[in-house]
């Protein structure tokens, strides 16, 4: 059985980062360890006075005492950090216990801004720790920040705007950079995800229905899920269609409640996305 950490924080009421990250990757059949990076008693989108308990200074500490045990690691997925400084001993992690995949999740902004808490400086931290990735996976706004690039809204853009993004991605490091919620002009009905691999050149996309809603937690549903497919050895493109069709699945599961506003019911589509890790 392949063994992975993911490093993001913990929300305690949700289902983002942690609390979908481990459900979905021990469901894929991955083994998954945790470092938290900040606890908060909610995610910071929608919610109101919410807890936050920054564990910057536990992630050396960790990294230290996992050394000494001597403990290896198959991939590491890294996703939504309490500090900026947080990504250069993320950094210092993967030097000093060498996963074998590094896959980078810059969860920082969304439709045009940056999450609630944070400041500028979380940009170039994530666009550094995007540069040691195997596999990075920003959406549109991630990308162009990360950039400095102009940031367009959905259906708005050509797939030279994609394609500048993905070779600017590949520019600062990362292996394959895999830019999310693409949505070009002329395919309003469509959303896609495009890979540009750097070694090779070679982009490679997958398109699907364009539900026009939006749900919290799916960037992260996303990451853990493509992560984990990785982890299993599928190829890039199935990995990106499982984990397209998998927040698919839960964003059909969750539309027209009331009461469900904070998250995804991803849990019911656990079945079927086992079903697609097996196939
Ligand atoms: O889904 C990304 C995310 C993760 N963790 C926390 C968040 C967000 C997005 O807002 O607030 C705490």
């Amino acid at each position: 059985m392949k063994k992975v950490v993911t490093i993001q924080d913990i929300s305690c009421f949700g289902k983002c980062s942690v609390t979908v990250a481990l459900p979905v990757i021990s469901a894929m059949g991955v083994e998954c360890a945790v470092i938290p990076t900040a606890v908060l008693s909610t995610h910071t989108a929608g919610f109101k006075g919410f807890t936050f308990r920054d564990l910057t200074e536990d992630i050396p500490a960790v990294t230290a005492h996992w050394k000494k045990e001597g403990l290896t690691f198959d991939g590491l997925y890294t996703g939504y950090l309490g500090s900026p400084e947080q990504a250069a001993m993320i950094e210092s992690f993967i030097d000093e216990i060498r996963p074998a995949m590094v896959f980078a999740d810059p969860a920082m902004a969304d439709n045009g801004k940056l999450y609630t808490g944070f400041g500028p400086e979380i940009v170039d931290a994530m666009k550094h720790l995007c540069g040691r990735a195997d596999v990075i996976v920003p959406n549109i706004t991630e990308a162009s920040l990360m950039l400095g690039e102009e940031y367009r809204e959905p259906g708005t853009y050509d797939e030279a705007y994609i394609k500048r993004l993905l070779a600017g991605l590949c520019e600062i490091g990362a292996k394959t950079a895999a830019v999310t919620g693409v949505r070009y002009e002329s395919r309003p009905n469509e959303q896609g995800i495009i890979a540009l691999r750097r070694e090779t050149g070679e982009f490679t996309e997958y398109f699907h229905e364009n539900i026009p809603v939006s749900f919290h937690g799916t960037g992260d549903l996303f990451a853990a899920v493509m992560f984990a497919a990785l982890i299993r050895g599928k190829a890039l493109r199935d990995a990106m269609r499982i984990a397209a069709e998998n927040v698919l699945n839960s964003i059909r599961a969750t539309m027209g409640d009331p009461d469900y506003w904070y998250s995804v019911k991803f849990e019911q589509c656990i079945p079927q996305l086992i079903r697609m890790t097996e196939e």
